[in-house]
């Protein structure tokens, strides 16, 4: 049984439920983070010196840095392709993990925390403009590379997905322009198919700790 601490509404906490999902391995989440606390305890911290989610235990097992994670699990327990077997394959999944969190998370990051996270008052609507247009331009970029491929290393969802699955549903539900990318667009459709990414990836974003804490009790019980 493998042992998940972090909320649900957070990205990277989502990007370990997605890939436990689509793996079908048993797990329980404890919540942590946000309105629910815990991750600045010195219990915590034992684990996760960071005090940031997720944290995943596994046996002996403890790992933080949720692309680690997505790495650990697919790696471990993967079975048809999420971790590819041909080295080739492996490394078109790092780099788009990687491009996920280093190139297009920053920018992107600024829309989401400015326009969802923050109250209005403190939102800066500079912040939002320059990182909507480099969010479209740098899915302008993946939309060429999802040409004539289902997912982003060829006909079957892998890790390289997972953490930019995970931003996507983020990016089309704002309420932002957004210029067509219809690969990107078909790629996205494929996902929201999946029950796994229905059940981690699509829930509401929780504008604050208030409201989520109050989604969360609604839905007592959720793993
Ligand atoms: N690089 C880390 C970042 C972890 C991170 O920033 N987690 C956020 C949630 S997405 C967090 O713990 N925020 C504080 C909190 O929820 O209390 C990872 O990918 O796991």
């Amino acid at each position: 049984m493998i042992i998940v601490w972090g909320r649900r509404n957070s990205m990277n906490v989502q990007k370990a439920m997605w890939t436990l999902g689509e793996l079908d391995l048993a797990y329980q989440r404890h919540d942590v983070g946000g309105s629910f606390g815990a991750a600045d305890s010195d219990a915590y911290r034992a684990m996760n010196p960071n005090g940031l989610v997720p944290t995943i235990e596994d046996g002996e097992l403890v790992l933080w840095e949720s692309n680690a994670i997505v790495r650990y699990l697919a790696r471990t327990y993967g079975r048809d392709g999420l971790w590819p077997k041909p080295a080739q394959d492996q490394a078109q999944a790092d780099q788009w993990m990687d491009w996920a969190i280093s190139t297009f998370g920053p920018p992107f990051f600024n829309v989401f925390f400015h326009l969802i996270r923050l109250p209005p008052e403190k939102s800066d609507a500079d912040l939002v403009s320059a990182g909507i247009r480099a969010s479209a331009r740098l899915l302008g970029l993946l939309d060429r590379h999802l040409q004539g491929r289902a997912f982003v290393c060829g006909d079957v969802l892998s890790a390289g997905d997972i953490p930019l699955g995970v931003m996507a549903y983020r990016y089309f539900n704002l309420d932002i322009d957004r210029p067509a990318a219809p690969n990107v667009e078909a790629w996205f459709e494929r996902l929201q198919a999946r029950p796994a990414y229905q059940k981690h990836v699509m829930i509401p974003f929780g504008r604050d700790h208030r409201e989520w804490h109050e989604l969360e009790q609604a839905s007592a019980g959720v793993q």
